[in-house]
């Protein structure tokens, strides 16, 4: 049977990889051919993104891709969300890209929260205000260098910047705006309102489109230039939640980075109810409604383990240590996984203890124990979203898919369905790598809907079920 190899190029903020996937009307098979790490930089108080790196990286990703799979047709990349390059009307960058756990957005997140303004907002685009959302970062931007309201021509998103620097076109994908506060809730056009509120230049976006398009063959990257790029859904979260086939009325987990905690729907979820429970109305790569909670994620373990000897490597030292949390038992008081303070702090194992001492909890007294700690956490502010979709929609979800990273964590795959008393199904799913080829197939019209293509999918899935205890 005749493979079509695609190539997913997939950036997260803490590591990036390029992973090959070979589909037949049967099964898709994955390779992975490049991975990195990643991480942003701090400059005099600053956090900043290194593009170069990743261009450099998207190209070894690529070239590896193709040595193994010469027939290799096509990639697509996604990233992270809100994050952005701006740009003159040569392509040209105006500014150093920030990373998004950038400090400098906080004033300005606090003024519009003391007067209200961050509910009209919501009220215009679906989607709570976070400090790090795209509108508030370029209100930044614009009010510390006002010069850019002219410099600039365009504002991509980092997705959109890696495909146009690979094919040579720029456009804004939906997916991706959405994430940023930029869309309208009911039209999913770019939203007036909140860009004039900002003073945010119209002209800096179009569209949006949505992804599934041929933006052409990659250009100046010699051997590869027989490749297509496709648009995949810019934003990580869209291409995981689009890759994962139902089971039932299932409410969907990405757990990464971040936790992302919600489903696709045909409604958005607006009003008062929606603005209190924070419910942000992101959009998928068709341009439907992704309604999801952002949840404080793996974050929270991926910075605490510097501070310990003996961190896990591989998988089976991953399983010893989840082991050994799973003896501590549970905690008696939790992390508040809202705490800005665990944001971005320095120390994320001070900024462990001090959220412990500030609700009367002591610190625990080993690694195991924080992983334990986190799980519990996580696993409770999951439960707690759980609860308020259900407040929202009067829906009752009978079981909770965890794909992404967490869900080889059997520890906080079973301490989310403990807190939630509702069944856990982990996928072994590259959730995101997934997605992202789904949409390249749509576009290279080799399959005709993605429910086509998660029904293949689904039949290799290895899962695991975690049935509540209390
Ligand atoms: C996950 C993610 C989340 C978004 C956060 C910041 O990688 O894309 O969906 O809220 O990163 O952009």
């Amino acid at each position: 049977m005749k493979k079509t190899h695609c190539a997913a190029i997939d950036l997260g903020a803490t590591s990036g990889r390029v992973i090959v996937g070979a589909y037949t009307a049967e099964s898709l098979e994955l390779t992975e051919v490049h991975r990195f790490p990643n991480a942003f930089h701090r400059l005099n108080q600053h956090e900043y993104w290194d593009l170069g790196g990743f261009v450099s990286h998207i190209r070894k990703g690529l070239t590896e891709a193709k040595k193994l799979f010469p027939d290799l047709v096509s990639c697509g990349v996604d990233t992270w969300g809100v994050d952005y390059a701006l740009l003159d009307k040569d392509g040209r960058l105006v500014t150093p890209v920030h990373a998004y756990r950038d400090a400098r957005t906080e004033p300005l997140r606090d003024k519009l929260i003391a007067s209200g303004d961050d509910k009209k907002l919501y009220e215009w685009t679906g989607l709570p205000l976070i400090n790090y959302n795209t509108v508030i970062q370029l209100s930044e931007s614009l009010a510390a260098f006002p010069h850019l309201r002219e410099a600039v021509d365009r504002c991509l998103l980092l997705p959109d910047y890696f495909n146009y620097l690979l094919s040579g076109k720029m456009v804004n994908e939906v997916s991706i705006a959405s994430t940023g506060q930029l869309l309208d809730l009911t039209t999913g056009g770019f939203s007036q309102e909140t860009l004039d509120y900002f003073g945010i230049p119209q002209k800096w976006f179009q569209g949006p489109a949505k992804a599934g398009m041929s933006l052409g063959k990659v250009r100046d990257l010699t051997g590869l230039e027989d490749i297509d790029v496709i648009l995949a859904p810019g934003h990580d979260t869209s291409c995981a939640f689009e890759a994962i086939p139902r089971i039932g009325n299932d409410l969907f987990v990405s757990a990464g980075t971040w936790l992302l905690a919600g489903g696709l729907t045909a409604q958005s979820a607006s009003g008062d109810v929606a603005y209190e429970l924070g419910v942000s109305n992101e959009r998928d790569g068709q341009g439907g409604y992704r309604p999801n909670k952002i949840l404080l994620g793996l974050w929270l373990l991926e910075k605490v383990l510097p501070y310990f000897s003996g961190k896990p490597t591989n998988d089976a030292e991953w399983a010893a240590l989840i082991e050994r949390a799973d003896d501590v038992g549970r905690a008696e008081i939790l992390i508040d996984t809202v705490d800005r303070s665990l944001f971005n702090p320095e120390n994320m194992k001070e900024a462990i203890d001090a959220n412990l001492a500030h609700q009367g909890g002591k610190p625990p007294a080993d690694l195991p124990g924080y992983v334990s700690l986190i799980c519990d956490s996580l696993g409770a502010s999951v439960a707690n979203t759980v609860d308020k979709f259900c407040t929202l929609t009067g829906e009752v979800f009978d079981n909770i898919i965890v794909v992404g990273g967490g869900s080889k964590n059997r520890l906080l795959c079973q301490r989310i369905a403990d807190f939630a008393g509702i069944p856990v199904t982990s996928y072994k799913l590259e959730g995101t790598t997934v997605g992202n080829i789904g949409y390249q197939l749509l576009g290279l019209g080799v399959i005709d809907s993605l429910d086509e293509f998660r029904q293949v999918v689904a039949r290799d899935i290895a899962k695991h079920s975690y049935r509540p205890i209390s």
